[in-house]
């Protein structure tokens, strides 16, 4: 049996393990990026590791999170960002140039490249043929030092695409499908591999979309071919040398197959408070609505925004919405400029903010109270808008465009004739606001503010690990519902004693003054937690408050990477019951836990007794972790184990 394209990248970048589903394999990294609300952390780290430049082939900083500047906080980060890109041997990408995925996607990304981003959706690069994985700012700084990435060899899921979009059908619905299939913990451990002979038909901004919310299945990544469509692209931006045509074996293996005839989609919505909660928008019906947001790195391409403008032209919004447009990046921004197609925005009522995340992450534009936002976005959790009780549906810009003028939820193949727009034969390539390294790296000073505060530090393993449970919660929590984003929060990423405060608030506001009366303490979830976003922070904050280990049903990816990068126990009981014989408040146990993990080392089986002390009896958990993972631990840290082993 041949391969897939997934094994024949990942096989290409082998550095260790044996590259069979299930098994921990490290690769080589070839690009990495970080983006200002994870970055300023993964930069501490990277000095801490102690190599005087980035040994990557090419490293890039972004700044496109934490763009509204309500304090000095963003602005001194940025600019500790851009000393160390120009001391490090780093790119970086200023502030107004676009949101990293997509602005990775126009300038640098490379098929048949792997590319590591401190981001859930560095997946994105996948729709050029790479393999592109998110991962916490930690295992980023690692790569950029030079070292390997670990992670679990994934299994392969091959979305076999036939037929052509139908009008007013978009890439958005082909993902929104694949999440109404296979859920957001579909994904967890596999790779999403598209192929068939409906691939040729969409262009890299729709494939973009795709493997954007690929991560919203919890997948590794999701990676399409690179073929004439990839190869036309990259000449539109100047970069055709870089192409090189690269697909599956006629006969690849893989685990699972879904066949997707792309005639047969019609416009879906996810709606509230999940991406998976998808519907046909006919079958939801005309719900009103007072925002609609069309940005992100899903959705806000030049292709997806110049459709949105030509439903609008002529047009005004409905009186009882806001409609924001964020461009995806100033590429975007200045086309539209160029050709007219912003002024039918600017006409049309558009609200028009930077090219940034912005929304997307609670930075600014928050719907009214209870109010129904349609956004092109790729994450509708509960509160991430900041307005707590606001209602989120996620949908195509078609969709979206197509409500911001009735001003309630609309299919819009009630418009009638569906715009044409095609692909621009050149893109308007101007890499000015992206600033290349310092001649001289060590002339650089690294500009500090007082914001940034130094990374807290953690003691190895103990021998017995005791404490309460300070939380419970049920399946699919979020790293939203950990530590929120949100333009309050956000300014505090480089400030850890700071951030933490904010730990589990939209959950519990009590929980950080418990953490506090206890001296930390356990954590106990359901299936899938920590899905959503790679920010460490959501691990960080809870080891820096005594979390000492989490005990749950089954854990999203990269936060299970987190908690091990910073020495938290991820645990998993081992029956649904068992889960149940845990209460909030209950005092555990785990007695001998490090000589547990030492014995695991040796051999000797993965269970671990657990005392409840508060009801009496004994559960038994267990723990997937490589022998790597379980010295990371013992450790107390990869940065410790990193040093530990530097010795
Ligand atoms: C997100 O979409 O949740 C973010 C903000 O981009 C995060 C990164 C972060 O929290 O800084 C992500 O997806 O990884
Ligand atoms: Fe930015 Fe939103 Fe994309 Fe995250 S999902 S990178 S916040 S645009």
């Amino acid at each position: 049996m041949g391969n897939n394209l997934t094994y024949k990248i990942l096989c290409g970048h082998l550095v260790s393990g044996h590259p069979v589903a299930g098994e921990e394999i490290g690769i080589r990294i070839d690009q990495t990026l970080t983006q200002d609300a994870t970055g300023t952390m993964a930069y501490l780290q990277f000095e801490a590791i102690g190599v005087p430049r980035v040994r990557t082939k090419l490293s890039v900083s972004y700044v496109d999170h934490n763009t509204l500047q309500t304090g000095f906080e963003n602005a001194d980060d940025h600019r500790f960002l851009q000393s160390m890109a120009a001391k490090y041997g780093v790119y970086f990408s200023r502030p107004g140039n676009g949101i990293c995925h997509q602005v990775h996607l126009e300038r640098f990304g490379v098929p048949g490249q792997t590319l590591l981003g401190s981001d859930s959706h560095t997946p994105t690069a996948g729709a050029l043929g790479m393999i592109a994985i998110g991962a916490g700012g930690l295992d980023v700084a690692v790569a950029m030092a030079g070292g390997p990435f670990y992670l679990q060899a994934p299994q392969v899921v091959k979305v076999y695409l036939t037929g052509e979009l139908p009008p007013w059908v978009s890439a958005k619905d082909v993902i929104l499908e694949v999440l109404r299939r296979l859920t957001v913990k579909g994904g967890v451990g596999k790779v999403i591999e598209y192929t068939g002979p409906g691939v040729a038909g969409l262009s890299i901004p729709q494939r973009a979309t795709i493997t954007n919310m690929g991560a919203e299945l919890g997948a590794t990544t999701s990676i399409f071919p690179s073929d004439r469509v990839t190869q036309a692209f990259l000449a539109a931006q100047g970069r055709e040398e870089v192409w090189q045509e690269l697909g599956p074996d006629p006969d690849a293996a893989c685990d699972e197959v879904l066949e997707i005839d792309l005639g047969k989609l019609v416009p879906l919505a996810a709606r509230p408070h999940s991406p998976d909660n998808v519907a046909p928008v006919e079958e939801i019906g005309p719900v009103p609505v007072q925002q609609v947001v069309i940005g992100s790195c899903t959705n806000s391409s030049y292709a997806d925004l110049m459709r949105v403008a030509a439903i609008l032209k002529g047009r005004v919004v409905h009186p009882d919405v806001s409609l924001v447009i964020a461009p995806g990046s100033r590429q975007v921004l200045h086309m539209l400029a160029q050709n007219g197609a912003l002024a039918d925005l600017i006409a049309a009522g558009a609200r028009v903010v930077e090219s940034a995340c912005g929304p997307c992450i609670g930075m600014g534009q928050a719907p009214p109270s209870a109010g129904v936002s349609v956004r092109t976005f790729n994450r509708n959790f509960k509160g991430r808008s900041s307005t707590p009780d606001a209602q989120v549906y996620l949908t195509s810009p078609e969709v979206a465009a197509a409500t911001a003028l009735k001003g309630a939820l609309t299919d819009p193949r009630d418009l009638g004739a569906c715009p044409q727009v095609t692909m621009p034969v050149k893109f308007a390539v101007d890499d000015r606001m992206i600033l290349p390294p310092a001649a001289e790296l060590e002339r650089v000073e690294i500009v500090r503010g007082p914001n940034i505060k130094p990374l807290p530090a953690k003691e190895p393993l103990p021998a017995d690990l005791k404490g309460r449970v300070l939380l419970k919660v049920g399946d699919n929590i979020t790293t939203d519902d950990i530590l929120p984003g949100g333009s309050q929060v956000l300014p505090l990423r480089s400030n850890i004693p700071a951030i933490s405060r904010y730990t589990f608030t939209g959950i519990d506001p009590e929980f950080v003054g418990r953490a506090a009366a206890e001296g930390g303490g356990f954590i106990v979830g359901g299936q899938n937690y920590g899905q959503g976003s790679s920010r460490e922070h959501a691990a960080l904050a809870p080891m820096y408050l005594g979390i000492k280990a989490v005990l749950a049903l089954s854990f999203a990816r990269i936060h299970k990477a987190n908690l091990i990068n910073f020495g938290i126990l991820p645990l998993i009981f081992a029956a649904a019951e068992d889960y149940e014989l845990v209460q909030q408040g209950d005092e555990l146990s785990l007695l001998g836990i490090r000589q547990q993990l030492e014995n695991f080392l040796a051999s000797q089986g993965r269970w671990i007794a657990v005392d409840n002390l508060t009801r009496g009896g004994q559960i038994r958990v267990t723990h997937d972790l490589s022998s790597r993972q379980v010295k990371i631990i013992l450790a107390g840290g990869l940065l410790n184990f990193t040093r530990e082993q530097g010795k």
